[in-house]
């Protein structure tokens, strides 16, 4: 039985140590058969031969155990070696994808007014004369509802030039107080350097009972909203005219290029045209069945705002989609 304990001594893996541990501990192994061979001892000798088998058993079973400790050890140093990560290995990472300067512009532009509890509603794309042209005061021969300017479709739809629709179809379907803005798609027949045939808006509307919406609360509201975008910049209100608004005012902020002292951008006023607003014409409501209201009403151009905001010089870049651009948004 002596060599027993070189054998687990030598052994190399535990592949190997496994072998042993059957040949020698198993039920057929050499250390049953030794003790089934106890039979054969003399009855005299027996305690002293089997104290020495149970000796033996202990000394096998330590020095078995001495070795698996070691081969388990080993092996799991291996292991650990094998399946290391470097990581400090450069891989390179995922591209992450971005919000659309348009749209984080838009998503700017909503963030103000619904803080200030207008709701953002939505309506189609694809619009009728009424809600496009007539509800707003736009008359049939008006020049805006010209084949040239409109995207007609065969059936006599068209696709909405403004969202506006927008606010007509919120007045019908809902009764003053009104305060929502109308954020989307529009769609004009115009395409050169400064136009493209699809662009932004967002529009904001504010109903209520005669006399409880004023001018001076239009007023405050997009200075407020103007300050907000653009930092400190001066704001001014000029007399224009639109044909669902009376009275009408474009707004200008000063030049964000040049102060107000006078540049290219500005073409050397010092101030930036950046929204449209008025007092909802009375025609209008009259359109919508609303009586005994009064409303303010603005329009704006995101793709505008966005250019202004990021300083983004020629506005087909913005559609062209060239990743050079995108990836300075991410
Ligand atoms: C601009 C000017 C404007 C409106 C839009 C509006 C809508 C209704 C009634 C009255 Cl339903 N007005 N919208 C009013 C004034 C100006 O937009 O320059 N947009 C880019």
């Amino acid at each position: 039985m002596e060599n027993w304990i070189e054998k687990i001594e030598s052994a190399r893996t535990l592949d190997e140590l496994e072998s042993i541990r059957i040949a020698l501990f198993g039920k057929k192994g050499a250390l049953s058969k030794a003790f089934a061979d106890m039979k054969n001892v003399p009855p005299e000798e027996k305690p002293k031969v089997a104290k020495e088998l149970n000796l033996l058993k202990q000394s096998l079973t330590r020095a078995f155990e001495e070795k698996r400790g070691e081969l388990e050890a080993r092996a799991l140093e291996e292991r650990l070696r094998e399946e290391a990560l470097d990581v400090s290995l450069y891989t390179p990472r995922p591209e992450s994808g971005a919000l659309h300067p348009v749209m984080a512009t838009m998503d700017r532009i909503i963030e103000y007014f619904a803080s200030l509890n207008f709701s953002v509603e939505s309506g189609p794309l694809v619009e009728d004369e009424f809600h496009n042209f007539e509800a707003l005061n736009l008359p049939d021969y008006h020049p805006a509802r010209d084949m040239q300017d409109t995207f007609y479709f065969k059936d006599g739809k068209l696709l909405r030039t403004h969202t506006s629709p927008v606010q007509i179809r919120t007045m019908m379907a809902q009764k003053p107080p009104i305060r929502m803005i109308s954020p989307g798609a529009v769609f004009r027949r115009d395409f050169d350097l400064t136009h493209t045939p699809q662009f932004h808006q967002v529009e904001g509307l504010m109903v209520d009972e005669e006399g409880k919406v004023s001018f001076a609360n239009l007023k405050w509201i997009l200075e407020d909203f103007l300050h907000t975008m653009f930092g400190d910049v001066d704001v001014r209100f000029r007399p224009s005219f639109f044909p669902f608004t009376e009275p009408s005012a474009e707004v200008d902020i000063s030049c964000i290029f040049c102060k107000g002292k006078g540049c290219r951008v500005c073409s050397h006023t010092g101030w930036l045209e950046v929204l449209g607003c008025g007092m909802v014409d009375p025609n209008v409501f009259k359109a919508v069945g609303y009586e005994n209201v009064s409303g303010y009403a603005f329009g704006l151009g995101v793709e505008r705002f966005a250019m202004l905001l990021h300083r983004i010089p020629d506005l087909r870049s913005l559609f062209e989609g060239d990743l050079r651009l995108l990836e300075q948004f991410q």
